[in-house]
């Protein structure tokens, strides 16, 4: 079913002439009531009437993860902090996350997207969706939820985790649409088949899945698993959550609801626009956002985009699923973590030395993460149990940072490899591309 035909089905035309609309609005909007923008734009000698065409936008500065840490908590609002009835922010950030804030309006667009994405999934006011994501400050939990909501379907809002309960509930209740990130679907997979449940009496009838990078292969296993269509779920906290873009039946991609959302591919050295399928880094600006508008954010995301009509009788652009990002950044369970977090972290503790390497595998379908440090010639001669208090300490240190266990090994001064030009401090064993 397609949920609001009038936007997905919009002729090429009638499209950029909405978008153009909506540009100028956004433009004038962020300059106006965002002083951040006021002074980039009046440092490149730029105003809102600049804006005439769409290409125009690449007259716009880029906004960056980090311009957004420096207008922490809320600088970035473009309302007042009344008008503002929600907050998300990124995960796995403790120390300075980049926040969003959500006026009604921006609510109302959140769950619009969020409805028309899981209606490609063909979830209708008949389907009780069962939503591992996390509620909180986490944009999964709740963009599903407002989403699944506005179609009508029945929302258990169970979040992540408590596996057994997940199974119960989605036995007892009838869950007929899991949602969860490809990593806890494929966990939950074995946990069924443990338990000796078998799946095809669960009749699920579709799944959907996102927020972390996952290849064809998984997505496979998942179908096979659950015995259902799989559909991939796109979003970021900066933009609006999940709700970016969503996979329809054709699985050949996610539309980007490019009416509130308008895309760009950068080659993100020489930062200029790509033409129409060649792969780079996505680029996004929020046409109708009115809370937190951004300019030209970048994802740091790699990915192409295809245009043409899809069998399933939308208009909208497609978008490949993630393949890459041009920066450090992590998904582990989910959750956004950088290295320099890892780092951090271990800067507070004197007898280590700044040489480590975090090593992420999936041994059992969960991401586990090593992160091994040298320690100091001093530390090492020392007793067992100095080490160990270290150790712990620093697990402690890493958890306060991005929220999640990992195992830290403390090593011999000097075994870890030197490198000539930028080290190598992941080692990311999951074969995601
Ligand atoms: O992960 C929003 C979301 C929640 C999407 C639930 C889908 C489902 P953040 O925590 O801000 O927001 O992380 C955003 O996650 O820039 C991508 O690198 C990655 N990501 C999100 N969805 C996908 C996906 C949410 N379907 C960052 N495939 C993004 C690959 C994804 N990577």
């Amino acid at each position: 079913m397609i949920w609001n035909k009038e936007a997905e089905c919009m002729s090429d035309e009638d499209r950029e002439s909405l978008q153009l609309k909506r540009l100028k609005s956004a433009v004038k909007n962020a300059y106006e009531n965002v002083p951040y923008y006021r002074k980039r734009f009046s440092e490149m000698n730029i105003t809102p009437d600049d804006i005439n065409t769409l290409k125009d936008i690449e007259k716009l500065p880029f906004t960056t993860k980090d311009d957004l840490r420096d207008a922490y908590p809320f600088e970035m609002f473009a309302v007042p902090r009344k008008q503002i009835v929600e907050v998300h922010t990124s995960s796995g950030t403790t120390g300075k996350p980049t926040v969003s804030g959500y006026t009604r309006g921006d609510i109302e667009i959140w769950s619009e997207v969020m409805a028309r994405g899981l209606s490609m999934a063909g979830v209708t006011d008949e389907d009780i969706i069962q939503n591992t994501h996390g509620y909180g400050l986490f944009t999964g939990g709740f963009g599903v939820h407002y989403g699944a909501q506005k179609i009508g379907a029945t929302v258990i809002p169970i979040s992540t985790g408590q596996t057994k309960r997940q199974i119960e509930i989605m036995q007892d209740f009838g869950t007929t649409v899991m949602i969860f990130t490809p990593s806890y679907g494929l966990y939950l997979a074995e946990e069924l088949e443990e338990e000796g449940v078998d799946i095809k009496d669960l009749g699920f009838k579709a799944i959907g899945f996102g927020a972390e990078m996952w290849t064809e292969e998984m997505r496979q296993e998942i179908q096979k698993r659950f015995n259902a269509p799989a559909y991939n779920i796109y979003g970021l906290t900066e933009i609006i959550g999940p709700g970016v873009g969503l996979e329809c039946r054709i699985q050949d991609g996610l539309h980007l609801f490019e009416d509130h959302f308008y895309p760009e591919i950068i080659d993100s050295e020489s930062l200029e626009t790509l033409p129409e399928g060649e792969r780079g880094e996505l680029v996004l600006t929020t046409l109708t956002r009115e809370g937190t508008p951004l300019i030209r954010f970048r994802t740091k995301d790699i990915t192409l985009l295809k245009r043409g009509k899809c069998g399933c009788g939308r208009n909208l652009v497609k978008m490949d699923r993630i393949t890459g990002r041009t920066d450090d950044m992590l998904k582990i369970r989910g959750v956004s973590v950088f290295p320099s977090q890892i780092e951090k972290a271990l800067l507070r503790i004197d007898r280590l030395e700044p040489h480590y390497q975090i090593i992420v595998t999936r041994p059992h379908l969960m991401d586990e993460v090593e992160v091994r440090v040298e320690a100091s010639e001093g530390l090492f001669s020392d007793k067992i149990k100095e080490l160990v208090g270290i150790r712990l300490r620093l697990e402690n240190y890493i958890h306060d940072e991005i929220g999640l266990r990992v195992k830290v090994t403390l090593i011999e001064p000097k075994t870890l490899p030197r490198s000539q030009g930028k080290a190598v401090r992941v080692i990311d064993k999951r074969n995601l591309q």
